[in-house]
């Protein structure tokens, strides 16, 4: 499969009139931000979920991120079109023969070269902003990410698990399956597409938050595998100030490491996030949406983020909205622009 990149190098000098914000992380290389457009699909089966990086940009990402003082450095995009909904390619028979999983090879390719860039960025201590895309894509994202940092630690905001494997699934979708990668319980699979992952996350690096929907063999794994989950039950409990200093406490339990946001927009209430693939109900409200990546902002260890399965194809009754005034594309806009340190005050 071939995999096409097309960089887009921007000179800095324009950027010296802007007064430096204060140091963005210990972790980073000063103001440096990578971006990195993943138009993936085909680990769920909504059409749209992959317009939504160029959506994102064009209703104004980029400014919005250099207005907060970074310095965007590399614009990076997978040429996916063979991993769309819309492609003739899509309609060949998706799962495995005799395996409850659909298009491994195609995103175990397109998250390895994911995976490449990534790596890179983070060895070059740039902020790694990935944009999907479905949330297959944070295989690649944090799969390279590990090779980098080893010690990354991962909040991982979702209305789901994510921790399906093909025994527990339902839908064989690997977009419900990312953490099950990334946690190593995919290694007995041997599946030759994802053989490039080496690294993978302990129980001590990984957060989940705003979970609300588990599939019942899903949950069990989850739990034998030591997740530890903050679901929407104990953020009505405690409210989301407390749940964000138990998150904290522990991931830094041992220490600052660098941080990587993981933000499935499903995680926030479909009132406030239509567009997106697989709803639930009871979600995160818009100001819990924005504290979750404040927060980590204000801890100056967050090294990346992951922003995805926003669909501007789903959730208008007027599709003629779709591109333009979109709510769940102005939430994501505004959620990066958090978790790049936008402050109320
Ligand atoms: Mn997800």
């Amino acid at each position: 499969m071939k995999i096409v990149y097309f960089f887009l190098f921007k000179l800095g000098f324009h950027h010296h009139n802007r007064a430096m914000a204060d140091p963005k992380s210990a972790f980073l290389n000063g103001n440096t931000l990578n971006l990195i457009q993943a138009p993936v699909a085909l680990g769920q089966d909504c059409e749209g979920v992959d317009e939504a990086p160029g959506i994102l940009i064009a209703n104004g990402l980029v400014q919005q991120v250099e207005a907060l003082g970074w310095n965007v450095v590399k614009n990076s995009v997978i040429d996916s079109h063979h991993l769309r909904w819309n492609s003739p390619e899509a309609n060949v028979p998706a799962r495995q023969p005799g395996l409850n999983i659909k298009f491994p090879l195609e995103l175990g390719e397109a998250c390895r070269d994911l995976a490449v860039l990534s790596k890179q960025s983070h060895d070059e201590k740039a902020f790694t902003l990935t944009l999907g895309g479905d949330h297959s894509i944070a295989i690649g994202s944090i799969g390279g990410a590990l090779l980098a940092r080893p010690d990354l630690g991962v909040i991982w905001v979702d209305a789901h698990g994510d921790f399906n494997t093909p025994a527990t699934s339902p839908s064989g979708h690997i977009h419900g399956m990312p953490l099950a990668f990334l946690a190593g319980l995919m290694k007995q699979y041997q599946l030759p597409s994802f053989d490039w992952l080496k690294n993978f996350l302990g129980p001590d690096q990984l957060v989940l938050i705003g979970i609300r929907s588990i599939d019942p063999e899903e949950k069990l794994l989850m739990k034998k595998w030591g997740v530890h989950v903050f679901s929407m039950t104990e953020i009505d409990r405690d409210g989301i100030g407390v749940i964000m200093e138990k998150a904290k406490d522990i991931l830094f339990k041992s220490g600052n490491r660098p941080l990587h946001l993981s933000y499935d927009i499903d995680a926030i209430d479909p009132h406030f996030a239509p567009s997106t693939g697989t709803k639930v109900r009871g979600g995160l409200n818009y100001r819990e949406a924005h504290y979750i990546a404040e927060t980590l902002a204000e801890t100056k260890q967050l090294v990346g983020m992951d922003l995805v399965e926003i669909n501007p194809r789903l959730g208008y009754l007027d599709p003629a909205l779709r591109s333009e005034k979109n709510l769940t594309v102005e939430i994501g806009l505004e959620l990066v622009a958090s978790a790049l340190g936008k402050r109320i005050y």
